[in-house]
């Protein structure tokens, strides 16, 4: 039987040296020019810091967005790292990085920091953050109505198997019929109102950007109030066309529910707020589709229990991530907790939606402490049964949470 330090430390290295596999991000292969955020400004001007930011300095805010992005890193750094302790775990975050990377963080120097980062290559800088973070594979976040990153995929771009995508869906689902012009435009006969052949048409742009991306999922975020079924033009296309396809491709469907766009449009990507959805979507998504598999995430910690519930009702539901306002510590405790007291091991903790590739090194290091904790009491508790527990079963549970939920729910061999 383990001690208890025992115990504990068979539970760190198995966390701490688990490959993962990042379920949802929005970095790009360095193959696709000018996409990959990476280094000191990118990592201080992710639109969490800024919003953080423009609290203190609301006047600023378009004079903020007329800065260069080494000047609005400066101001960032300037308010909440100098002129303030930079608690906010976004903040902790830019110094977890720092420090992996060797940096002294006693100087507080971010020139210092500027040239270290200028001197990395971004193909050797993938190979340290990936080692460091101990990644398989990141899943991207791939919008093929993106002007810039189609036009990658339609030349072929060979993209690092290190970077799997994801064809990413809100233009279709929540601009029609804006959306409907893009597609006209490229050679798909569509309709505004979806008459005609509008639905076989989507289906064929559909199928056009799976063969060019080879997507492991379908993906698109949900405001609050999304309902199912719904006569309106998103619920058609997903009952016409979405699910239809996801189903015949054995895709899952990624649904992020809860976003509320643009609360404060002056943040431009750090304007958007959270509202709680409707579980009742979820399910009925799940029981009128048994074949396809919903990989899902929301947005409001009030959602986070009745989700968990829900998947105890439906083996075609696999609860993903602390997604967003979630991915805090106090958040991502209890969150975890709540998961395995109700789903045991069949779900995905978490995921990183990193937008910087060096983040991946803070949001993996910050979220693995924190699910070594809640799986020390977990296992603590079980032990305390009498059940004996070894190492070699602790690190299968662990590869689970970690990659193989993911793999087998994505059918992933
Ligand atoms: O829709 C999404 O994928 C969200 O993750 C948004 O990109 C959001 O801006 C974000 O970066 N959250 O972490
Ligand atoms: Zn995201």
């Amino acid at each position: 039987m383990m001690t208890q330090n025992q115990l504990q430390e068979v539970i760190a290295q198995a966390v701490r040296s688990v490959p993962v596999v990042d379920a949802h991000t929005h970095l790009f292969t360095p193959a696709f020019p000018g996409l990959l955020l990476r280094g000191i400004d990118d990592l201080l001007t992710y639109h969490y810091l800024v919003a953080e930011t423009l609290r203190y300095h609301p006047e600023k805010t378009e004079e903020f967005w007329r800065l260069s992005v080494q000047k609005q890193a400066d101001l960032v750094w300037q308010t909440l790292f100098i002129e303030r302790s930079p608690v906010s775990e976004a903040c902790r975050g830019v110094l977890t990085v720092l420090r992996a990377y060797g940096l002294d963080l006693g100087c507080r120097d971010l020139t210092a920091y500027r040239r270290f980062f200028a001197g990395l290559d971004p193909e050797a800088q993938v190979d340290i953050v990936f080692k460091e973070a101990n990644l398989k594979y990141v899943v991207m976040t791939n919008d093929p109505f993106e002007p810039v990153e189609k036009v990658y995929w339609q030349q072929g771009v060979g993209v690092d198997p290190r970077f799997r995508a994801a064809l990413r869906l809100d233009p279709l689902l929540n601009r029609w019929p804006e959306t409907a012009g893009s597609l006209e435009a490229e050679g798909y006969e569509v309709q505004a109102d979806l008459s005609g052949q509008t639905s076989a048409e989507v289906r064929r742009f559909l199928t056009d950007w799976a063969k060019r991306m080879n997507p492991l999922y379908l993906a698109v975020s949900l405001p609050p109030d999304f309902i199912y079924p719904d006569p309106a033009p998103r619920g058609r296309l997903l009952k016409e066309v979405i699910l239809p396809f996801c189903q015949e491709h054995g895709k899952p469907l990624a649904l992020m529910i809860g976003v509320k766009k643009l609360v404060n449009p002056s943040l431009r990507l750090a304007g958007d707020s959270v509202g709680k959805a409707l579980i009742n979507t979820v399910e009925s998504l799940c029981v009128e589709n048994p074949e396809v598999k919903f990989f899902l995430t929301m947005l409001a910690r009030e959602n986070q229990h009745e989700l968990v519930v829900a998947a105890r009702k439906f083996g075609n539901l696999m609860p993903f991530g602390c997604w967003w306002f979630l991915n805090n510590p106090s958040l991502i405790r209890e969150i975890t907790r709540m998961r395995l007291e109700l789903l045991g091991l069949s779900f995905v903790p978490q995921h990183s939606d990193a937008r910087v590739l060096d983040q991946l090194i803070y949001k993996w290091s910050h979220s693995k402490q924190l699910i070594i904790e809640v799986l020390t009491e977990a296992y603590t508790a079980l032990a305390e049964t009498g059940w004996k527990l070894s190492a070699a079963g602790i690190k299968q549970d662990v590869e689970r949470l970690f990659f193989r939920n993911f793999e087998e729910f994505m059918g992933i061999e």
